[in-house]
Parts: C-alpha cells; sequence; structure tokens
C-alpha cells in the first residue's frame, strides 16, 4: 500500500513512484517473453500492426502476470479501492534513433469514464531515462481537470492523430525516470508527454489503465475489461478471457474483439493510452 505521505503527494501533484515491482531476474523473464513473441512475429513489437500493442494481456500470457503485481495493485487499490478492473493496456515501446514521442495529453481525453477516476501504472521493463525518452509531467495539472485536445504532429507521434492540449507551464516540466522492474503511477487528467529515445538501448514501458468497478464508460456499448482484484458488483464491463497460450487463435479473437469495440467506440482520437491507430492507420 502506499502509505500516507505517498497518497497525498499524488493527490497533490497527480502522479508519483517510481516504486519497486519486480527483480531484475523477473524483469529479465518478462523481457524474454516480450523478445521470443517477436520473434516469432519476425519483427519488434514497434512496428507490428499498433492493435498488438493494445489490449496485450489478451494475447501473452505473461502479461496476465504483469497486470496483477501484487505491489502495482495494492498501490491502485490505496488510491482507488480494492475492486479493481484493467480498462486499457498500452505497450509503450520506443526504440533507439526510431523518433517516436507522445505530444502533450490527458490519459482521460477519450477514456469517457464517469466517475473519472482511473490510474495508469507505467511498468518499465527497461531503464526508462531522460536519455531514452522517459514522461515529462508538469505536476498538479491534473486539477484543471478535462482540457480540450488539439490535434497535431502525427508523424512519429505514438498517439492517434497527435492529439495534444497546451501543456501550460512547462517551466514545471519533471522527468518521471522510472528503473527497469519500478512503475510509476499517474492520474487520468494530468498533463503528459514523452521524447524520443536518444539512448543505445530498447525503452519498453507497459502502460495499465486500473478503474474501480464503479465506474462505467459513458460512450457507446458495453466494453471489455478483466477484473484484477476483489469483486465486480457492478458488471459495467462484460469480462475477459485471459489466453491460454501465446498468440493462439482464441487469445487472437478475443483480442480482435475487444480492440475493435474499444477503438470503435473511442474513435481515432482518444488519448492517453497509445495509440495504434496514428501509425498503423486503425
Ligand atoms: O510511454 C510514454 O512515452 C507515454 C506514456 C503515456 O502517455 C501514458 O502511459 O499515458
Amino acid at each position: 500500500m502506499l502509505t500516507p505521505k505517498q497518497m497525498i503527494d499524488y493527490r497533490e501533484h497527480g502522479y508519483g513512484g517510481p516504486f519497486p515491482a519486480l527483480s531484475m531476474a523477473e524483469v529479465s523473464r518478462f523481457r524474454e517473453e516480450l523478445e521470443a513473441f517477436e520473434a516469432s512475429q519476425g519483427a519488434r513489437l514497434s512496428v507490428l500492426p499498433g492493435q498488438i500493442r493494445a489490449k496485450t494481456h489478451l494475447l501473452l500470457p505473461f502479461m496476465q502476470e504483469l497486470i496483477r503485481l501484487k505491489p502495482v495493485l495494492d498501490a491502485v487499490e490505496s488510491l482507488i479501492g480494492s475492486n479493481l478492473l484493467v480498462y486499457h493496456l498500452t505497450c509503450w515501446l520506443k526504440e533507439p534513433g526510431d523518433g517516436a514521442f507522445t505530444s502533450w495529453h490527458q490519459d482521460a481525453a477519450y477514456f469517457f469514464l464517469d466517475p473519472p477516476e482511473h490510474v495508469t501504472a507505467w511498468i518499465a521493463l527497461s531503464d526508462a531515462t531522460q536519455e531514452s525518452g522517459c514522461m515529462r509531467v508538469i505536476p498538479g495539472s491534473h486539477r484543471r481537470g478535462a482540457i480540450e485536445h488539439g490535434k497535431g504532429e502525427t508523424n512519429n507521434n505514438l498517439l492517434s492523430n497527435g492529439q495534444f492540449v497546451d501543456s501550460g507551464e512547462t517551466a514545471l516540466t519533471q522527468f518521471l525516470e522510472v528503473p527497469a522492474g519500478h512503475f510509476s503511477l499517474h492520474d487520468t487528467y494530468l498533463v503528459h508527454s514523452s521524447a524520443p529515445n536518444k539512448s543505445s538501448e530498447r525503452r519498453i514501458g507497459i502502460g495499465v489503465s486500473y478503474i474501480p468497478t464503479r465506474v462505467r464508460c459513458t460512450h457507446g456499448g458495453p466494453l471489455s475489461a478483466t477484473l484484477v482484484r476483489g469483486d465486480d458488483e457492478y458488471r459495467h464491463f462484460r469480462p475477459e478471457p485471459p489466453p491460454l497460450r501465446a498468440y493462439d487463435a482464441e487469445a487472437v479473437a478475443t483480442h480482435a474483439e475487444a480492440t475493435h469495440n474499444f477503438f470503435s467506440q473511442h474513435g481515432s482520437d482518444r488519448s492517453g493510452a497509445a495509440e495504434p491507430e496514428a501509425q498503423d492507420g486503425e
């Protein structure tokens, strides 16, 4: 659980961390799983069709472990309670020199959640440093509430349509460095972005969007979500069957339906979680 001081800081600044979650042996195991999947596909995840980087826990069994890490769930529970769903998941990959970045945005902009109680845990499978393009945040910007997003640069932007907001006080920008095996947390209204990877290593982060079961999506028909802690007495979301084997036919079908429903209701210009659509025309 977060300490009272960590909770106060999170509420004040809109983000927290880095906090430890995985040993280096566990990081290596998850990296090996990810890279074995890439080898099976003959390409890195960063260049595979973008849909695969979204809700990837429905395709790859090891990601079911990643969304249930006890230190992450305990910290998220401290903020939004003990009945937790994974609403969305995005693999944020930046290869050395590939120029990938994210424009300033809020996750809430196109998530359509009511109430907007959503926390993103960003879990690092490699060191996210200033050099490798870690997240940049504007402390306290979550207190501005929902801000209208414009459409901007799409080239190399990991967000669909290059959506962006005026970041406000850029002088206040903080770099949210997260060492491998650690995670950070951020509020759905926190204004954040990230710059390209200038290091010689891959930058791999998995962004997991947690919501309490009481939250509903106000846009379109029922979506699916994965219960990771507690009970879901509300049933606002359809359950998501976990993959039994990496990328088997059943998992591919479940994932295809879940991502199709998600993106068709959130449009190509939702922000926050990644977006495949910008790069792959989803
Ligand atoms: O990983 C990045 O560079 C951006 C992450 C992000 O925007 C998010 O997790 O909401």
